[in-house]
Parts: structure tokens; sequence; C-alpha cells
């Protein structure tokens, strides 16, 4: 058999992954080993910072085979998580990155992928897999890459031209060898307009990310104060970050049917306030767990200095008594106030 598998295997894995809900279900052979070009440069310059574990899991990146021997092909999956942006409620509120509002995707894409695993097993028992969704050394966006998914935008982001970047990637590594897909090219073209918008500079002409200067980095990652020339450009995010994304041109109308997202528009002295304990108590089952409580808390007094409203005084002086990163931030933001 060409391709060492049932060749029935990969429409039946395409349907299965469709009926599950993914958005695009295409395969990338494991044959080149992956090209570490890019990543290795990016861990050099520094752009990894507190994500030790992109450095530590870097070997696995580059080698699927020591994460499931025999690996000979990786279906990557695309999750589609576009929603409209509920209206702004103004007032001394902060913005959450969409990928993060309501439940966490971890989980819910995780399910469906091992799910699929279920039904591959069930079928076809002597082929082994590895599933990932974000928190394994699996380097989704590459695979997407050769697989074809999307393209990959200026933004570092995986593209579907004309349709979305709003999507998570899942891989499904497969002992079995299927039939390839192909890259699709480049549809940047000359834009630029990512480059223009990204309010911290992250984005580089000619592509790459700096993720230490990238407000998703600053605001979730990364557990040391963010550097003061930086703390005016979060704006109002106070979680990640979407304006590479929302600029772009490749992203369809979003669907605003439906119930509300939760977690959209974070009430910004309800975070200042809230303890490590409420933190992890009120976010259960929600990406914004992972930013530990006071980066949060960190977050909120950034937010409210570029705000700049003398409201939120009396809970920013409270705040600098926690010291430490909260502290200082809580200063910074009672000094941006007063400057104005
Ligand atoms: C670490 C990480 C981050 C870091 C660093 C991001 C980065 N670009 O490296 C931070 C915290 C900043 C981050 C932010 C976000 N992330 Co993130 N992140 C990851 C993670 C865990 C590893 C990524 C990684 O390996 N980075 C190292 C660099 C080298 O890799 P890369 O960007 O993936 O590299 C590709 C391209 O950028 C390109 N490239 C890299 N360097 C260069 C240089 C040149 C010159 C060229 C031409 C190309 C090029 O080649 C690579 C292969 O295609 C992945 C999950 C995973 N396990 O892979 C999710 C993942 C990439 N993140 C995801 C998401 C949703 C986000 C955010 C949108 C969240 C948000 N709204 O705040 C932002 C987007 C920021 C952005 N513009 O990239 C999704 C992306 C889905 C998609 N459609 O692309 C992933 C795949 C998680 C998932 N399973 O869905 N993330
Ligand atoms: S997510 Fe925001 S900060 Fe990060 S690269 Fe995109 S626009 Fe810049
Ligand atoms: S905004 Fe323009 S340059 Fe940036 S990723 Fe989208 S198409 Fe490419």
């Amino acid at each position: 058999m060409r391709y060492g598998a049932p060749v029935e295997l990969k429409p039946f894995l395409q349907s299965e992954a469709t009926r599950l809900g993914f958005l695009s279900a295409r395969v990338a052979a494991t044959a080149p080993s992956m090209s570490m070009g890019h990543y290795d440069d990016f861990l050099a310059a520094g752009w990894a910072g507190e994500m030790d574990w992109l450095a530590t899991g870097r070997d696995a990146r580059a080698q699927i085979e020591t994460l499931l021997p025999g690996a000979r092909s990786v279906l990557v999956m695309a999750f589609d998580y576009t929603r409209a942006l509920p209206p702004d409620p103004g007032g001394l509120t902060g913005r959450v990155a969409s990928y993060a509002w309501g439940r966490d995707y971890h989980n819910f894409v995780l399910r469906r992928v091992r799910k699929l695993q279920a039904a591959l097993r069930t079928h076809w028992p002597g082929v082994g897999s590895y599933s990932s969704v974000d928190s394994r050394p699996v380097f989704e966006r590459a695979w997407a890459a050769r697989a074809g998914v999307g393209f990959v935008g200026r933004n570092a982001c995986q593209i579907l031209p004309g349709e979305s970047s709003r999507f998570f990637l899942a891989t499904l590594a497969l002992t079995a060898e299927l039939e390839p897909d192909v890259p699709i090219e480049d549809h940047c073209g000359r834009c630029r307009r990512c480059v223009d918008a990204c309010p911290t500079g992250a984005i580089r002409p000619n592509g790459g990310l700096v993720a230490t200067r990238c407000i998703s980095y600053l605001t979730i990652e990364a557990d040391a104060p963010c550097p003061e020339a930086l703390r005016p450009l979060l704006g109002r995010w106070v979680f990640g970050c979407d304006d590479c994304q929302d600029v772009c041109p490749h992203q369809r109308e979003r669907d605003d049917e439906g119930e509300l997202p939760t977690n959209v528009w974070l009430d910004l002295p309800q975070l200042l306030r809230q303890s490590d304990e409420d933190h992890v108590a009120r976010f259960l089952g929600s990406p914004l767990r992972r930013a530990a409580g006071r980066r949060l808390r960190r977050n909120a007094a950034y937010v409210l200095g570029n705000l700049g409203d003398r409201a939120a005084l009396p809970n920013l002086e409270a705040a600098t008594r926690e010291g430490g990163v909260v502290g200082d931030a809580a200063e910074w933001a009672i000094a941006q106030i007063g400057a104005r």
C-alpha cells in the first residue's frame, strides 16, 4: 500500500474531525524532520523571556518521534473560536483577548481530540497516536503550516485566507503514513496592518514576533513587572491581546448570535481586590486561571493607570500595601493618574 495505512484512514479521520466540530483537518508528513531555524533564532534572541519551557521542549519539538516513537504523520486540526465582541461597558473595565472568553479551550478542544483517538483505536487498533492542544512540546504552528491548515501571517498567526485566524490548533501525531496535504502560499502580500497596529511594536516587518514585547506575554506569561516604557501601551488589555488579528483583512464577520460570552470585560477594582484564593475559585475552568492572581492584580493596576480615572485611587492605594509586583504596579498607576 502506497502510504503504509489503509487509504480510508485519512478520510475517516477528516470526517470524524468535521463531525466533532473542527473547521479543518489536514495532514503533514513527519519527514523530512522539522526545520528549527526560526525557533532557534527566537530562543537565541531571548524572545522566550520567562517561558523557559520553550527551550527545554526544543528537542521534542524538533523530533516528534521522541513523543510518539514511529510517528509518520501529523493530523492538524483547527477549532474556530470566532465570536463578536460584546459592547464596551466603559468605566473601570479592562479587556480580555477573545481566545480566553468563556470556558477553557484546553479542555473542550482536547476532549474532542480524545474522542477522535477513541474512534481511531476502535477502527484501527494498530495505529499509535499522540495528541496535543497547546500544552505539550509540539511545534503546532509549524505543523499547521506544513499541512496547509493556514498560511503563516506576518503577525505569526496561522491564517485561513479570507476566513480567520481565530482558531485553536490541535494536533494528533500518528504512526500511520497518511497522504500529506500541501502548504498554502502567503496571503499577506504588501499588507502591513498588523505591524502598524501592534501597540508595543512586537511584530517585525519581515516576520517573527518579539514575544517579550507582546502584550499576551506581558500580561499572561511574565511574572516580572512590565517594563515601564511598555505599560502605557497595554492600553485596556488586562489579559492577552487581539489587536493584530482585529486589523487583519482575513477575518470574516463575527457571529454575535447566542449567549454573550463571559469574562470579556473585567471590572478592574474588583480584580485588584481579588485574593489568590478568590482568583482560583472565580476562574476555575477558564484560561484566565493560568495567570496567577497577582499577575491579574498587577495588570489591573496598569490598566487603571492608563484609564487615568481618580475613582480608582482608593483601590490602588490599598493595593500598594501588597508590595511586590502588585504594589509597584499600583504605585505606578497612582503616579499616572496624578500626572493627569
Ligand atoms: C509560546 C506561545 C505564545 C507566546 C509566544 C508567541 C509566538 N509567536 O511565539 C505568547 C504568549 C506571546 C503567545 C501569544 C499568543 N498566542 Co500563543 N502559543 C504559544 C505556544 C505555546 C508555543 C509557540 C512557539 O513555539 N513559539 C516560538 C515561535 C518561533 O513559534 P511560532 O510563532 O509558533 O512560529 C511560527 C511562525 O511565527 C514562523 N516564524 C517564526 N519566526 C519567524 C521569523 C521569520 C523571519 C519568518 C518569516 C517566520 C517566522 O514560523 C513558525 C512556524 O510557522 C503555542 C502552542 C504550541 N505548543 O505550539 C501557542 C499558540 C501559538 N498561541 C496561540 C494563540 C491563540 C495566541 C494568541 C492569539 C493569544 C492572545 N490573543 O493573546 C497570541 C498571539 C500572538 C501572536 N501574534 O503570535 C495559538 C495560535 C493559533 C493560530 N491560529 O495561530 C497556539 C497555536 C495555541 C493553540 N493550540 O491554539 N503565544
Ligand atoms: S497580540 Fe497584541 S501585542 Fe502581541 S503581537 Fe499581536 S498586536 Fe502585538
Ligand atoms: S494584517 Fe496583513 S500583514 Fe498582518 S497577518 Fe493579516 S494580512 Fe498579513
